[in-house]
């Protein structure tokens, strides 16, 4: 069996634009890489939204991803949405280098985020630890200032 690969290009608001490739190796973790420019330096939430929907920008995603119907946490945790992938680092420069590899999030099979939106946002994910009242929703990462739809790629 071949490994499955996908890309995402990311565009958003303001200046935000990036590109990403996946493969899901042979023990089923998927491997993102990439980097994501033009963000504020910082933590930025980043996480698998539901819906491949951008017909109203990266507000029409939806809510993370969630197939087990848990609640909102941290990449390492056990009660976490599928689409949980923390936070990404933007430098200086706003210049955000992925590197992400993760369990939850196959390329194949029932669980699959292919056709699903990748959605960086404004501002940190409390990882569910916030104590706001979005904490155990949203991780509380503010307005989604990217996104782009992972799609099934060769290369
Ligand atoms: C998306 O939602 C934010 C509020 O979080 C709003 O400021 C923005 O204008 C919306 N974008 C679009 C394209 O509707
Ligand atoms: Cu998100
Ligand atoms: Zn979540």
């Amino acid at each position: 069996m071949g490994t499955v690969k996908a890309v995402a290009i990311i565009a958003g608001v303001d200046d935000v634009s990036g590109a990403l490739q996946f493969f899901q190796d042979s023990t089923g973790f998927t491997h993102i890489k990439g980097r994501i420019t033009g963000l504020s330096p910082g933590l930025h939430g980043f996480h698998i939204h539901a819906l491949g929907d951008t017909t109203n920008g990266c507000n029409s995603t939806g809510p993370h991803f969630n197939p087990m119907k848990k609640d909102h946490g941290a990449p390492f945790d056990s009660e976490r949405h599928a689409g949980d992938l923390g936070n990404i680092i933007a430098g200086p420069d706003g210049v955000a280098e992925v590197s992400i590899k993760d369990s939850q999030i196959p390329l194949s099979g029932q669980h699959s985020i292919l056709g699903r939106a990748v959605v960086v946002h404004a501002d940190p994910d409390d990882l569910g630890k916030g104590g706001h009242e979005l904490s155990k929703t949203t991780g509380n990462a503010g307005a989604r200032v990217g996104c782009g739809l992972s799609e099934t790629a060769c290369w």
